[in-house]
Formats: structure tokens, C-alpha cells, sequence
């Protein structure tokens, strides 16, 4: 008899909350935070579909958001953004980090004045953010990469990578973390040729997919982890002689690459929901700046949809581990 009363109880608690204009997803949050939103670049579906992630989060719990942010993937762009932020006296500033020292002193002064920082996507070191939200943990983002470069080309053989910047601090720890998987002795007829930058840039991605191509007639495979480069490499791929005989993996969007998994240019790449890493880097500032947490290692928040969320080491929050895209399931994902 003590549950039907339970649950009649626990529904008429719901009923009070929403009648005071409270929902479960706003459990502590402040109405009316403004949150701004800087990618590393506004122009890339990727960081689009991000943005817009947080932009619903904002919306959930009545917030006022936005996003700006340069057209290309440079730190120095991004540092006039968020002194306008900081002159603005924005709540909180959510940064995908074009470079992890450059922008440290201007999210520093944000910061003095008692604008909280977080990173997402790409972090800056620990000292320019309050929190970094991940996208899945580096290290597995890193030896996944080469586990799966290492599948298409047999183990055997010449491969690059196609990076974004030189600077970007997601792409230079994951990289690390594929150098180090490297070692391993299953790897040992592997050859790692060079390393190259296509800035996020289509174009520049495009021709250095090009330039690798004749510089390397023996490589057998690319690995871009980054959504802009590979769509780029399999783009450049899928119409020329290469096609068939060098391999195009790495991170991407499921509506970029689709066109190439069909035609046989992609058997395989990985990423993660970009939507739900904004959401989630939405929900660590509001709660953030309404001081429901401080950001140490331990403290736990509501993050709407996403559910209760713990900090860990460092600050950092994770979003979850990739999944792998292929000719099987990429129907299965619209972004
Ligand atoms: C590009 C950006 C972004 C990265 C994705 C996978 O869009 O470099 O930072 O996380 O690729």
C-alpha cells in the first residue's frame, strides 16, 4: 500500500516545481546566465553542430547564449573574442582552445573578474579554465586511431597523418597518444611518414592530401583526426587513382562522410555526438556560475538529458567513448 502513495507524492512535487517554473534540468541553475560559446571556428559543421548543443542546453534552463568566434582555427583570433566577452561581463565563456598556452592570460583576466571558464573540445593547460569538458578520454581517442588506421592497412606499410593546426591541443595529445600505441610490437611494420597541417582548412586539407599523395606513392593509408581534414582527404580520394588503394580514416561527422562510406573511399572513421559535448560543456558553466560546483575533482552536477555528471581529475568532465562509423550503422546517425 506505501508505494501507489509514494509515487502520488513524488508526482505532486513535479506538479509544484513546474507550476514555479522549475524543471528537473534546471535543478539549481540561476535563470538568465549569459553564456557565450567560442569555437575554434564558426564555419565548421563540426563545431556548428556543437555550438548548437549548447545553444539548446542555454535554452533548457532559460538562459541567454551565443556564439562567436573567428572564421579560421588560429589562437590569436580567438584572444579579441574573449576580451569583448570579458568587457561584456559574460557569466560564463565556453572555449574550444585553439592553443593551449596563447589564450591562458585573457581567460585568466575573465576569470579575475568572475567570469567562469570552460573548455571543451580543445583545452587549454589547467590554469586558463575552470573546467575541460572531453569529449572522451585522450588516451583512448589516441591508440583507437591507430587501431584502426592499423585494420584497414593490415599492419603493414606506409601511412600519415593529416592533422588540423599545429597548435590544437586536442589533435597534439590525441597524436601523442598514437605515437605511443605506435611502439607496440604488432605495430612494428608500420611506418609512420610525416605528419602534416591542413589547419581545418578544406582547401588546405585538400592539397595536402594532394602533396602526401605524390610525396609518399607508397603509402597506404591517411589518418585525419579531424572532421574538417578527413572529410577533405576522402573527398580528394574518392575521384582520383588512389582510390581503393589508400585507406581515409580518422574522427568525422556521419553527414559528411556518408557520401564516402557509400562509394567504398571510408570503410571505417569515429567521432562522438559533437551536440552532446556542447550540451554537456553548457550545463558544467551554468552550474558553474550559479556556484553549484567550483570545479574540483569530485563535485558532481545535473546536466539535463545527459544526467548527473562528476568532475575528475584536473577538472576535467568526459562525455563518453567514440563510437565507430562504417557501411553497417551510419544510417543510424543524422549529424
Ligand atoms: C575538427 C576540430 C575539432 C575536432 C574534430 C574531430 O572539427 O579540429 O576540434 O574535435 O575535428
Amino acid at each position: 500500500m506505501m508505494k501507489p502513495v509514494r509515487h502520488a507524492c513524488t508526482a505532486l512535487l513535479c506538479a509544484m516545481l513546474l507550476g514555479a517554473g522549475l524543471s528537473a534540468h534546471a535543478a539549481g541553475i540561476k535563470e538568465g546566465l549569459k553564456i557565450a560559446f567560442v569555437p575554434k571556428q564558426i564555419n565548421n559543421p563540426y563545431e556548428v553542430i556543437a555550438d548548437n548543443g549548447g545553444m539548446d542546453a542555454i535554452k533548457e534552463f532559460k538562459g541567454d547564449g551565443k556564439v562567436v568566434g573567428p572564421s579560421d582555427a588560429g589562437a590569436s583570433s580567438q584572444v579579441s573574442y574573449i576580451n569583448t566577452l570579458t568587457t561584456q561581463r559574460q557569466d560564463a565563456i565556453v572555449i574550444a582552445a585553439n592553443d593551449a598556452n596563447a589564450l591562458v592570460p585573457y581567460l585568466k583576466r575573465a576569470m579575475a573578474q568572475g567570469i567562469k571558464v570552460v573548455t571543451f573540445d580543445s583545452d587549454t593547460a589547467p590554469e586558463g579554465r575552470q573546467i575541460f569538458v572531453n569529449q572522451a578520454n585522450a588516451e583512448s581517442i589516441g591508440r583507437g586511431q591507430i587501431q584502426l588506421v592499423a585494420k584497414l592497412m593490415n599492419n603493414e606499410g606506409e601511412f600519415a597523418i593529416l592533422s588540423a593546426t599545429p597548435n590544437a591541443t586536442n589533435q597534439n595529445t590525441w597524436i601523442k597518444w598514437m605515437q605511443e600505441e605506435l611502439k607496440k610490437p604488432e605495430y612494428s611494420k608500420m611506418k609512420l611518414v610525416k605528419i602534416a597541417y591542413g589547419n581545418d582548412d578544406d582547401q588546405k586539407s585538400f592539397v595536402e592530401t594532394q602533396g602526401l599523395l605524390q610525396a609518399y606513392p607508397n603509402l597506404k593509408a591517411i589518418v585525419a583526426p579531424t572532421s574538417v581534414g578527413i572529410a577533405a582527404a576522402a573527398r580528394y580520394i574518392s575521384s582520383s587513382s588512389s582510390k581503393g588503394k589508400v585507406a581515409v580514416t580518422g574522427l568525422g561527422t556521419p553527414n559528411q562522410m556518408r557520401a564516402f562510406v557509400k562509394n567504398g573511399t571510408v570503410k571505417a572513421f569515429q567521432l562522438w555526438d559533437p551536440g552532446a559535448l556542447g550540451y554537456l560543456a553548457a550545463y558544467a558553466a551554468a552550474n558553474l556560475a550559479s556556484g553549484t560546483i567550483s570545479g574540483k575533482e569530485g563535485d558532481t552536477f545535473d546536466a539535463g538529458k545527459l544526467g548527473k555528471r562528476t568532475v575528475g581529475k584536473s577538472g576535467e568532465v568526459i562525455l563518453g567513448p567514440p563510437t565507430t562509423f562504417d557501411a553497417s550503422n551510419i544510417d543510424n546517425f543524422n549529424f
